[in-house]
């Protein structure tokens, strides 16, 4: 790095870009069609040549997937298909010899119903492990709004759960057990059931389990959902008028620090890389900080997941899609840019496994892909945080052009459509189709585009789920030959984030929170050495825009360290900006 900035404010994970591997969809090392862990090992030095300092790793635990490894049946073994507990080793050594560090995926939430504490907990009322879990008696329909015919019980019981929430992937939230007669709690599928931890003994069990991957050399947890765990009390019934915002009773819940303050101390420390994702709507600063603050202040996590930039064009039924605004985008991040400038840090993203890919959503994937992409990335690198790459998102993948539910994987997709096609709201998949293309979590799931051969060289086999056409143009190997790639265009990116501290480091102001099209903004570091600074300039349009700077930069002499087209400037001044243009500019 090239500033004094103090060591004691330098953290490896700030000045870190992640790289984020669903590994069902990167590489298939044997030929039955689903990406593997000797799959990511082969492409070990792909990773080191774009030269990302993390991988984030998905879920590789064993698990029946009914939500692609986020049901867990066990989370001390790897899942047969991605291979064995050496194979992880490999993966963690070839990583590691490569200044790679690995961060694994926390899924504590809830477990797979297939876990063992769960077979012994739905096995009687009084079994060892009942109350791992949130086992409750139905109610008489009698006095609530709820229908027992939307309930999926046996002929003959005629009740409803003890409260109206319903699951993040549609319908309710509680399923009734035969073996029991009660009712148990998931937030997600069916086969998720939430764990109960206000039960000591289950958070014990789960961080004995975290220090256990810690004792295997990781670097650092993904946190799923982890906002989620603490329930409010008398589990209340939510209001029926918010749609699956029904949960946000359990949102940010009333003992949520209290375990990650126990967390924090008997397994964290601050040179782990530690992200926790946050679902729900706006979330209040204080809360956000509280989160983010290093202890005992705070739950000291390195940083968050928020959802506020993916709830723009979230209409009010699951595949309603509104049209987002630049400047409320703007206002999402210069929200969070500014509350947590002083205390806490961001992590920065625009798409993962669970979201549309972002050069279909945010920029022009037809026209502009290749500048759209790369205005992206420059967004993504230049905020003030830890960016996050998604697999694929460096070669500029799509969204995929669904044409039948038979294309479709992703229970959450799936889910709510069946529902609605039996409840008579919809008649088919065409019905849906568009947003399914648009939103549907599949969009990112598609194989990993590595050359233009059968199934894009991610198989030998079928693979799992199908592959992009546009892997014809769109793939590493193309990508990897042209200097004027989005691929090279990343490297240049990631290769200026470690050369100069202002990147990391400096200060964010926006310049332009109402402009339709422009976002542009400085980063500013001041240390001993003086004061560095860069002038971002992007343009969201396929058209050109003009740009004229503010008074206190007009004139001033600068060079353009990165942009997506060709440029030859010595200062800023007034100019027309191209489609999706971004320029960085050295102000010093
Ligand atoms: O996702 C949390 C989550 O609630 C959303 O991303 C959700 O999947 C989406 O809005 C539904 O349309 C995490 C994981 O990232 C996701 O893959 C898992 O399915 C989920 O938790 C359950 O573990
Ligand atoms: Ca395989």
């Amino acid at each position: 790095m090239n500033s004094n900035l103090p060591d004691e404010e330098r953290r490896w994970w700030k000045e870190a870009v992640v790289y984020q591997i669903y590994p069902r969809s990167f590489n298939d090392s044997n030929g039955d069609g689903v990406g593997d862990i000797p799959g990511i090992i082969e492409k070990a030095d792909y990773l080191a040549d774009l030269g990302v300092d993390c991988v984030w790793l998905n879920p590789v635990y064993e698990s029946p997937n009914a939500d692609n490894g986020y049901d867990i049946s066990d989370y001390r073994a790897i899942m047969d298909e991605f291979g064995s507990m050496s194979d992880w080793k490999a993966l963690r050594d070839a990583l590691h010899e490569r200044d790679i560090r690995l961060i694994m995926d926390l899924v504590v939430n809830h477990s797979s119903d297939e876990h063992a504490w769960f077979v012994n907990s739905r096995s009687a009322k009084d079994a060892d492990k009942r109350d791992y879990y949130w086992w409750r008696e139905g109610r008489d329909p009698e006095g609530t709004d709820l229908d027992p015919d939307d309930y999926d019980t046996p002929d003959g019981v005629e009740e409803v759960p003890p409260n109206n929430w319903e699951s993040f992937f549609g319908g309710p939230a509680w399923a009734y057990d035969d073996q029991t007669g009660e009712w148990y709690l998931h937030l997600f599928d069916r086969k998720q059931p939430d764990l109960n931890w206000r039960n000591e003994d289950v958070r014990n069990d789960v961080f004995e389990m975290m220090e256990w991957w810690l004792d295997h050399g990781i670097d650092g947890f993904r946190m799923d959902v982890i906002n989620l765990i603490s329930k409010p009390d008398g589990l209340p019934d939510a209001d029926p008028a918010n749609d699956i915002a029904t949960i946000d009773r359990a949102v940010n819940g009333p003992r949520v620090h209290e375990y990650l303050g126990e967390m924090r101390d008997r397994v964290l420390d601050e040179d782990l890389l530690t992200v926790g994702e946050m679902v729900g709507d706006e979330m209040p600063l204080e809360t956000a900080r509280r989160y983010v603050t290093p202890g005992p202040e705070g739950d000291g996590l390195s940083m968050i997941f928020h959802f506020e930039h993916m709830l723009l064009d979230e209409g009010d039924e699951v595949w309603e899609t509104v049209e987002w605004e630049l400047p409320e985008l703007k206002a999402v991040f210069d929200r969070w840019q500014a509350g947590l400038a002083e205390e806490g840090w961001n992590s920065l993203y625009l798409n993962n496994h669970d979201q549309p890919r972002m050069v279909s959503r945010f920029g022009d994937d037809d026209q502009y892909h290749r500048e759209s992409a790369k205005l992206l990335a420059t967004l993504l690198h230049t905020l003030r945080g830890t960016p996050y790459i998604y697999q694929g998102e460096e070669l500029g993948m799509t969204n995929y052009p669904f044409e039948s539910l038979d294309e479709v994987r992703d229970v959450a997709t799936l889910n709510p459509i069946r529902n609605a096609i039996r409840e008579g709201k919809i008649d088919s998949f065409e019905d849906v189709k568009d947003a399914v293309r648009a939103k549907s979590r599949d969009n990112a799931r598609t194989p990993m585009q590595w050359n233009d051969a059968d199934h894009a060289g991610f198989t030998d086999g079928d693979p799992w789920i199908p592959v992009n056409p546009n892997k014809d143009h769109i793939n590493v190997e193309d990508v990897r030959d042209d200097p004027d790639s989005v691929w090279h265009y990343y490297r240049e990116l990631i290769d200026l984030r470690s050369e100069r501290d202002v990147v990391v480091y400096g200060d964010y102001e926006p310049l332009t929170p109402d402009h339709e099209s422009l976002w542009v903004y400085t980063r500013t570091l001041e240390t001993d050495d003086g004061r560095d600074s860069l002038l971002v300039v992007l343009n969201f349009a396929s058209d050109e825009t003009a740009f004229d700077p503010p008074a206190d930069l007009a004139g001033r002499d600068a060079d353009v360290l990165v942009s997506n087209y060709d440029t030859d400037i010595d200062a800023v001044e007034a100019t027309t900006l191209r489609p999706w243009e971004a320029r960085v500019y050295d102000l010093d």
